[in-house]
């Protein structure tokens, strides 16, 4: 018989898989809006990037249903300026990406919510995550939670989230590369390390949405990259909301991660809003690629 979430969550302390089964309860919801929830906002987030209808409402929805949950004390969202208060006698601090790659909504490409789950106080190092988790709104609607060693990913059905497999490790060797930013802005040595995959047969897969990449990375191997580009010194993507947790549930599966110098879970935020250059993937690729881009600094 496989397993539902709820059952798996049985071995995980109870405040934590009240969390996340609270979480997962999120996700019809969330994906059946989609349709109604169209369009631009006519406001801009803290990263002065236009908001989508649908950003900001299932931010709120998000954050409505976690401050009636009980158990969240603050929350730092990528569409939210300051760090959210939600409950005084809530246990955990809460990193939100509400809908990663919104823009794909458009285009009916992957869109997903990223969720880090702290005790200690934000802001504070990847490495402090007590569990990490994402949703997928893709042909299917996926979930998949990390906590130390173990990585499990369920699919929802008519019956709720069903185990699809559990102690999940990244396939060595990867198969895939995943990059953003403009090739012609990527600083030469990454560029060659990058040419030297595609020598090796390394497939090219990028849709444009970090938690939809990084879930192909996941499943496949490889590396999935958001560099330093000559233009943006930091990447685009948001350390806290954004790469913490997925290095934190690719750390868990084998991997590792890098923003070029260390572990991405190692960086001690200097704020809420901060980027940072983002590699993730094989732990073979990603040591390989650090050594390179120290030695060109
Ligand atoms: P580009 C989505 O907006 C996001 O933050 C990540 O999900 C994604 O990896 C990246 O931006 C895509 O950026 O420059 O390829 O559009």
């Amino acid at each position: 018989m496989t397993k539902t979430l709820k059952e798996h969550l049985e071995k995980v302390d109870n405040e934590l898989a009240s969390l996340i089964l609270k979480i997962s309860e999120l996700a019809n919801m969330i994906s059946s809006e989609l349709p109604y929830r169209r369009g631009k906002a006519d406001t801009k987030n803290v990263f002065g990037e236009v908001q989508l209808i649908a950003d900001k409402w299932a931010d709120q929805f998000i954050i409505d249903e976690l401050r009636k949950s009980g158990l969240v004390k603050t929350l730092v969202s990528e569409e939210q300026p300051e760090i959210v208060k939600l409950d005084e006698k809530g246990i955990f601090n809460i990193t939100l990406d509400p809908l990663d790659g919104s823009s794909n909504i458009e285009s009916n490409n992957l869109v997903g919510t990223i969720i880090g789950i702290y005790k200690k106080d934000l802001p504070t190092p990847g490495k402090n995550l007590v569990a990490a988790m994402y949703i997928l709104y893709g042909p299917v609607t996926t979930l998949v939670y990390a906590t130390q060693g173990n990585v499990s990913e369920f699919i929802n059905t008519k019956k709720g989230f069903v185990l699809r497999e559990e102690n999940i490790k990244l396939p060595e060797p990867g198969k895939l590369y995943s990059i953003g930013g403009l090739r012609k802005e990527w600083v030469p040595s990454f560029k060659k390390y990058v040419e030297e995959l595609e020598a090796q047969g390394y497939k090219l897969r990028y849709g444009g949405s970090f938690v939809g990449d990084t879930n192909q990375i996941l499943h496949y191997g490889g590396i999935f990259a958001y560099p330093e580009l000559t233009t943006k010194p930091n990447g685009k993507l948001r350390l806290l909301v954004e790469s913490n947790t997925m290095s934190f549930i690719i750390k868990q599966a084998g991997g590792a991660s890098t923003n070029g110098k260390c572990s991405v879970l190692e960086i001690e935020p200097k704020n809420i809003t901060q980027r940072v250059p983002t590699y993730i993937g094989n732990k073979n690729l990603i040591e390989k690629l650090e050594k390179i881009l120290i030695k060109e600094k």
